[in-house]
């Protein structure tokens, strides 16, 4: 695989151009939410805009957070109803001091929890001051469908205007009918790159593989990051690699001061649920734990007959829950993420966190990777429930051969040769506005029945 950033995060433009976006985007979103108060009709029936008001953006008198600091990789679940701090705060979460943007002051960001069917509220107060990472932000719920609540679905100038700094914007939806492991991030610009990113579980208390494992709470969540030690709109569009991988947001860099690492524990009989997610900006990991196996169960909230492997390869931005059964000799053993291009390796502990038994001494592990006989094919996974795929099954049976060809020009990335160029007003509020229809944005191409791509 070449390496290659998130297209669908924006994360493809060049600086410039990013911030010509975000100034453009402000111009016009705030003509866009300010003004008198007016009664519009839009898909959901009448609804007043009242001056600032605009689906979830309030103006918001500043509050300041708790205990703001340096505490990194405390994992304490909140949600689904709950406020989110977007702030700026200096950390070292590799021994290496720098400034960030975080939810909740920490990095990851909290972890936010919720049952399958609940209503998620989060009020996301932007109290950003650091220009160079940008002011203005928007949190995209990755994975979650977003039936009938489009607008909260998080993309900067497709879905809304970003908040700005001061400001709050109440993500108000439902995960009904989806459960599993999720994650949550900026979707400004490369602003999740800086430190805007953490997990989120829908848990399903009938969840089908519930009788494979024993644990499953804060604890057992794992995020693995590619952490810069330059801001993203000051380093280069594309860095050749992190300094560090964070674990649990905790790494070290080469050369670095041999800072702490995340300890993950478990006791000797049980069954783990761990929840792996990938919060990376660019590369993928190969992820093992010495002497374990891991048996997935989930693979971006599709839960899936068990599958045991010895090792996998995990993107950006996804995610599988593994149990591990705690069935070795009470020891430490390393967990490793090696990415695959970057600081690989794992000499003096980087790109590594710690699975320490509990009655093992507090200290690092010695144990050896051994050569994977049993890594992860992702065409030997296979969904819980057999949901039928439309077609036939069989070669060419597809109802609508479409192809995505997709190139980058060492700028931008391409599909069938188009530039995704992001609206300076935000689609949803031109619809709502009676500037466009839905037809007048449709793409040019569009698709019919016929199985061919046309104008
Ligand atoms: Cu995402």
């Amino acid at each position: 695989m070449s390496r290659t950033r998130l297209p669908w995060d924006a994360a493809d433009m060049t600086l410039s151009q990013s911030a010509q976006m975000t100034l453009q985007g402000l111009e016009a979103c705030s003509g866009a939410v300010g003004g008198k108060n007016r009664r519009r009709t839009g898909p959901y029936g009448e609804y007043t805009v009242e001056g600032s008001d605009f689906w979830g953006y309030h103006t918001h008198v500043s509050r300041k957070v708790k205990a703001l600091g340096l505490f990194v990789g405390v994992y304490a679940g909140i949600g689904p109803v709950t406020d989110l701090h977007i702030v700026n705060a200096d950390i070292a979460p590799d021994g290496y001091t720098r400034a960030a943007v975080l939810a909740e002051g920490t990095f990851p960001g909290p972890l936010i929890t919720g049952n399958m069917g609940d209503n998620f509220q989060i009020n996301v107060i932007d109290e950003l001051t650091n220009g160079t990472m940008l002011k203005t932000t928007t949190i995209h719920w990755h994975g979650v469908f977003q039936h009938g609540t489009n607008w909260a679905d998080g993309p900067a100038f497709v879905n809304q205007c970003p908040i700005a700094s001061g400001n709050s914007f109440l993500y108000n939806f439902e995960v009904s009918g989806q459960a599993g492991t999720f994650w949550y991030h900026s979707h400004l610009s490369t602003q999740y790159c800086d430190g805007l990113r953490g997990p989120l579980v829908v848990y399903d208390p009938n969840d089908p593989n519930l009788s494979l494992y024993d644990v499953d709470n804060d604890t057992t969540v794992i995020t693995l990051a590619d952490w810069y030690h330059t801001a993203a709109r000051l380093g280069p569009a594309f860095p050749l690699g992190s300094d560090a991988t964070l674990i649990n947001g905790l790494g070290r860099y080469p050369a670095g001061n041999n800072s702490d690492l995340a300890v993950i524990s478990v006791e000797s009989g049980k069954r783990y649920r761990f929840r792996l997610v990938s919060l990376s900006c660019d590369p993928n990991y190969n992820f093992t734990i010495d002497g374990h196996d891991m048996t997935i169960i989930e693979v971006d909230t599709v839960n899936t007959q068990p599958l045991t492997v010895d090792s996998l390869q995990i993107f950006a931005a996804q995610r599988y829950s593994f149990v591990l059964n705690a069935n070795q000799p009470v020891d430490n053993y390393w967990i490793r993420a090696n990415p695959n291009f970057g600081n690989t390796g794992f000499a003096d502990g980087i790109n590594s966190a710690i699975l320490r038994y509990v009655g093992a001494p507090e200290q690092q592990p010695t144990t050896n990777q051994t050569q994977s006989t049993s890594p992860l094919n992702e065409f030997d996974l296979r969904p819980l429930d057999n949901a039928p795929a439309p077609g036939q099954p069989i070669a060419g049976g597809v109802d609508l051969a479409l192809n995505l060809a997709f190139s980058f020009n060492g700028t931008n990335f391409f599909i069938n040769g188009q530039n995704f160029v992001p609206p300076t007003v935000p689609v949803l509020l031109q619809i709502l506005s009676g500037a466009q229809s839905v037809q007048d944005l449709l793409p040019r191409k569009h698709l019919r029945s016929a199985g061919q791509l046309h104008d």
